[in-house]
């Protein structure tokens, strides 16, 4: 691909060197790698041409790795990394053994920080700059975070501490008006105030009330608030909020004007004190349909460029699990008027928009905030409705203690719909959804469950509204199985598997993705002549003890298998099950799941084929387990 002025940049340094007219053409071949390179890898598209501008400016003026760049949440990071020296590896974006989707210390000295969960980067910026400080040391720390990401707790428990310890930090509130979906809350309404100038009028108007009001004097003095104007601007200075907290306030400027942000960045650079530099961009700037469907390009799946078209068509065959959730959901709100919906910050994601246009008074978008998300399904619970809070497995890592402190304790009936629960693929560790079924299953109180098709999800989350505690439903990221969904939903019993296949000389206990190929695979085996019994587990907690301890006593030979961490997952489940009967050193058991380690980015499917989670991998673990029992090598048991 020809590449300009680009292809002059090996690193940021050769950034300093280009003439200030070459910046523009610069941004235009940067645009047009990015757009080029995940047109066809996938990937964060909008975020990432929302911040050309202001990625240029930054490392013309910083001098990174000695200064330090955190990118909050990290998805808008393409044009960092085509010019911190990774231009051309760029073109395997997300691809395995490529680059990743996001920042990582590992990847590069330019990445001061890994990053991929959002609202991070203040809190890590002021850690680096008390480490900075401590050690006598001059360079410059740069949190840059969204109007999105800004929505989170920890950003303002960030800008708390760093208002009072008043380090030198610039932080750079990327505002484009979007979370995934346009952003809400009060802050976001806030912030938009302060663009169009309505706050200072707002506030202007409400001063001359209170003068007007006060008797005799008012009216005289509103006729003198001309010259009361500027000290009235002064008084409340657009970025109020942020001064109170105790940081510099800077702008709205402009965030795709090359000059307009050097020379800011040139001048905020002086100050040693918290500083807000507040940057209006647009998302998807520079790719017509990212800029007219910004959502759509958030986390675009490969799309042709010309046309913008989208070369998988996600409604196109079998639903998703996510649909499946979302119509059942809807279906069963027709019926029980306590149902509510809530989300962080991700209606699209989870399918709860669709609930949002169908029950708008009854759908809660909180922002990105899933520890509030939690602790409000509880106060909901508490006065009677039946909260259903959907949230990715990987973002519910963040309200560990809501679930544990304010949800099962009181043992409250709010129902977790855990999407993109398993290996999500090309997005990576931070976002790997493999390890709720560990960090749940501790949970006192907790009815635990996955399902194994998208028929028994509707089930569970029919069963889950009727039940009077806490109930977390696990499905994985993509289209379901293309079973048929049954019209009529209804009550599976708590703690109740079901053998799905019936054997005698093994057996494999799956939940919920993992049953699908555990069948095949018993299949396969028939035709060697090992005959596999299969249990669809369903339950995580309460797991299935007579059925998995009577599978246990007639077989002998236990494979698990979980889309999960090994670590205190299903499989430690039924070995713990088996400890406490006595059973543990006559059955042998081989626990199949995803070890303890990050899951690299990779499509879903080589994930799971290398860590032997598929039908072929089953199989050898089958075929292993009873060929070496048969020569006498060895016992399968695990070790605790
Ligand atoms: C804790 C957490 N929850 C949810 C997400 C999913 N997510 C990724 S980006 C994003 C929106 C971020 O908005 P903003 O910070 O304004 O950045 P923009 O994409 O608009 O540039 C969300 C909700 C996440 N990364 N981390």
């Amino acid at each position: 691909m020809e590449q300009g002025v680009l292809s002059r940049i090996n690193g940021p340094d050769d950034l300093r060197s280009l003439d200030r007219s070459e910046l523009s053409e610069l941004a235009n071949d940067i645009r047009h790698l990015i757009i080029d390179t995940v047109s066809r890898n996938g990937g964060h598209l909008a975020a990432s041409l929302g911040v050309v501008e202001l990625t240029i400016a930054l490392h013309r003026v910083f001098h990174s790795p000695d200064d330090k760049i955190i990118w909050d949440v990290g998805h808008q990071c393409y044009a960092h990394k085509i010019l911190t020296g990774r231009r051309d590896l760029f073109p395997r974006l997300r691809q395995y053994g490529g680059l990743s989707g996001f920042p990582k210390r590992a990847e590069s000295i330019h990445d001061a920080f890994d990053t991929g969960h959002s609202s991070t980067s203040i809190s890590a910026a002021l850690g680096m700059c008390i480490a900075r400080d401590m050690q006598g040391k001059h360079y410059k720390v740069i949190a840059v975070i969204g109007d999105g990401s800004l929505t989170g707790g920890m950003a303002f428990e960030a800008m708390n501490h760093a208002g009072d310890l008043k380090k030198d930090l610039l932080v750079i509130l990327n505002d484009n008006k979007m979370s995934i979906s346009p952003n809400v809350g009060a802050l976001s309404t806030y912030l938009n105030r302060i663009i169009s100038g309505q706050f200072y009028n707002r506030m202007k108007r409400e001063i001359e009330m209170v003068l007007r009001s006060i008797p005799q004097i008012g009216t005289h003095m509103v006729k003198m608030a001309g010259r009361l104007d500027e000290a009235i601007k002064s008084l409340v200075v657009p970025g109020i909020m942020f001064e109170e907290l105790g940081f510099k306030y800077i702008g709205p400027i402009p965030g795709h004007n090359l000059m307009t942000l050097i020379d800011t960045l040139e001048a905020v650079k002086r100050f040693q004190r918290p500083v807000v530099l507040h940057v209006l961009t647009q998302k998807g700037k520079g790719y017509t349909p990212a800029e007219l469907k910004p959502s759509a390009y958030h986390s675009a799946s490969p799309f042709i460029v010309e046309s913008g078209s989208f070369k998988l068509q996600k409604d196109k065959g079998q639903p998703s699990y996510t649909q499946v959730f979302s119509q059942t959901l809807i279906k069963i709100a027709q019926q029980n008027s306590k149902i509510v919906g809530i989300t962080a910050a991700m209606p699209e994601g989870t399918g709860l928009d669709r609930f949002a246009q169908v029950f708008p008074e009854r759908f809660f978008d909180v922002g990105i905030a899933e520890q509030h998300a939690v602790t409000l399904a509880a106060g909901m619970a508490c006065q009677g409705l039946r909260p259903v809070v959907s949230i990715y497995s990987t973002f519910l890592q963040r309200a560990y203690d809501q679930i544990l402190h304010d949800v099962c304790l009181q043992n409250l009936p709010v129902i977790f719909a855990i999407d993109r629960a398993g290996l999500v693929g090309e997005d990576g560790p931070t976002h790997q959804g493999s390890f709720d079924l560990s960090y749940l299953r501790p949970m006192p109180n907790l009815i635990l469950m996955a399902p194994k098709d998208e028929n028994e999800l509707q089930h569970m989350l029919y069963t889950a509204t009727l039940y009077e505690g806490p109930v977390a439903i696990r499905y994985p990221r993509g289209n379901g199985l293309g079973v048929s969904l049954d019209e009529t939903l209804s009550l599976l019993p708590i703690g109740r598997g079901e053998v799905v296949r019936r054997g005698e000389d093994l057996t494999l206990i799956a939940i919920g993705s993992m049953v699908s190929p555990a069948f095949t695979a018993a299949e396969r085996l028939a035709d060697e002549g090992i005959r596999a019994q299969v249990i669809n587990a369903r339950f995580v907690k309460p797991l299935d003890r007579e059925l998995i301890l009577q599978a246990a006593r007639r077989t002998g030979r236990l494979i698990t298998i979980e889309e999960n961490v090994l670590p205190a997952g299903f499989g430690s489940a039924v070995l713990e099950l088996l400890e406490q009967e006595g059973l543990w050193s006559s059955v042998r058991v081989r626990r199949c799941g995803i070890p303890e380690q990050f899951m690299a980015f990779g499509p879903r499917r080589a994930l799971m084929e290398e860590l032997g989670l598929s039908e072929t991998g089953i199989v050898s673990v089958a075929r292993q387990m009873c060929s070496l029992e048969e020569s006498a090598v060895g016992c399968w048991k695990e070790p605790f």
